[in-house]
């Protein structure tokens, strides 16, 4: 299996995340990458390649403008303003005072194109963000030329953006990109299987009222696991996209026994639906010692996983969304590409 891959992931090193009501070194980290990179070289799992320009069409297609411009210019903002820290959002349009005005000040933008405070937006963070999109369109278009199976090494991750908000580590939306390029590369019907830890709030968002992308989440219960406000099982979609929009909130402590029940289900849905291509937001922090979750899979798991993926016949793209247990994040993210190349 190829993987693409940028160097320029290496822009995205921020210095703090907002965690437990301190400035922390971030979770998402640039040698997340590293151990990934050995894991596949080691495994032999194929060429490593550096994406091809893919253009900006596609991802204005999926995100707005005003967002695009935000993040291209924020840093830039934030720096003119004269603060020493990274830029963190503070104020929000919330519940008491829901307004749908953009003000000028990067304080007040960053509140109004941001849905969660721990990420600080840091110099490079677009230009990272923008390589990984790339990434990602350069998976999306090797499988629409009839590989089986592709891996995107896309950092920073993806699936908590949302059309024009970022947070959870996440900016460009890699995983909707790639099924937005799909989709215009003769799949009539392409699925999106998010297996990382926290629901993909960004791509259900993003594909709400659409039936031509099947959503797909298994995640931590957001009752008790960020994002909080999204990924319950009553949300399915809306309008056209009734129906193709599907959450496996799982509980505290699951197990992989517990996980594949969901998964054996979300499976059968994919199959049924008749997708053309599935696209995987793959994240690894369901593995048991992930920092910040709290689901038990080992990694032996992560190989029956990629089997079972690979059990439904599909061209597949697998993005990488998070994963925290850095030392064994390559690991367990490429027990998932081999088990998927068994099933070949
Ligand atoms: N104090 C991804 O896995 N957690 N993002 C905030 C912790 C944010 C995870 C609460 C977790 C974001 C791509
Ligand atoms: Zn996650």
């Amino acid at each position: 299996m190829e993987t693409i891959h940028s160097s320029k992931h290496v822009l995205r090193a921020s210095r703090t995340e907002l965690h437990g009501g301190e400035l922390v070194a971030p979770f998402e980290c640039p040698e997340r990458v590293a151990y990934v990179l050995e894991a596949v070289e080691s495994a032999r799992l194929g060429e490593v390649s550096p994406p091809d320009d893919m253009g900006d069409r596609i991802v204005r297609e999926i995100h707005d403008a005003g967002y695009l411009d935000f993040l291209g210019s924020a840093w830039r903002e934030w720096e003119s303003a004269g603060y020493n820290g990274e830029a963190i959002a503070t104020v929000w349009p919330s519940r008491s005072m829901p307004s749908t005005r953009i003000p000028d000040d990067i304080e007040g933008r960053l509140g109004y194109y941001c849905l969660a405070s721990e990420t600080s937006i840091s110099a490079g963070t677009a230009e990272a963000a923008y390589a990984a999109a790339q990434v990602a369109l350069t998976g999306a278009e090797r499988l629409a030329r009839g590989a089986r199976g592709v891996f995107s090494l896309c950092r920073p991750p993806g699936h908590h953006a949302s059309r024009d908000q970022f947070g959870g580590y996440c900016f460009l939306n890699n995983a909707a990109l790639a099924a937005q390029h799909l989709r215009g590369r003769g799949c009539e019907r392409v699925a999106i299987l998010d297996v990382d830890f926290h629901h993909g709030n960004g791509t259900q968002q993003i594909f709400y009222h659409r039936d031509d992308v099947l959503f797909l989440s298994l995640h931590g219960d957001p009752l008790a696991a960020f994002p909080h406000f999204l990924g319950y099982a009553d949300e399915q979609g809306e309008g056209r996209g009734e129906g193709f929009t599907h959450n496996y909130p799982l509980p505290k402590g699951a197990t992989y026994e517990r996980w594949c029940e969901a998964l054996e289900d979300a499976r059968k849905r994919i199959v049924s639906y008749g997708a053309d291509a599935l696209v995987v937001s793959l994240g690894v922090d369901t593995f048991e010692k992930d920092p910040i979750s709290f689901f038990r899979l080992g990694s032996a798991d992560y190989s029956d996983m990629g089997r079972r993926i690979g059990g439904t016949g599909m061209p597949c793209l697998f993005v990488l969304e998070g994963g925290y247990a850095v030392a064994e994040v390559g690991t367990n993210v490429v027990n998932v590409l081999t088990g998927f190349e068994s099933t070949a």
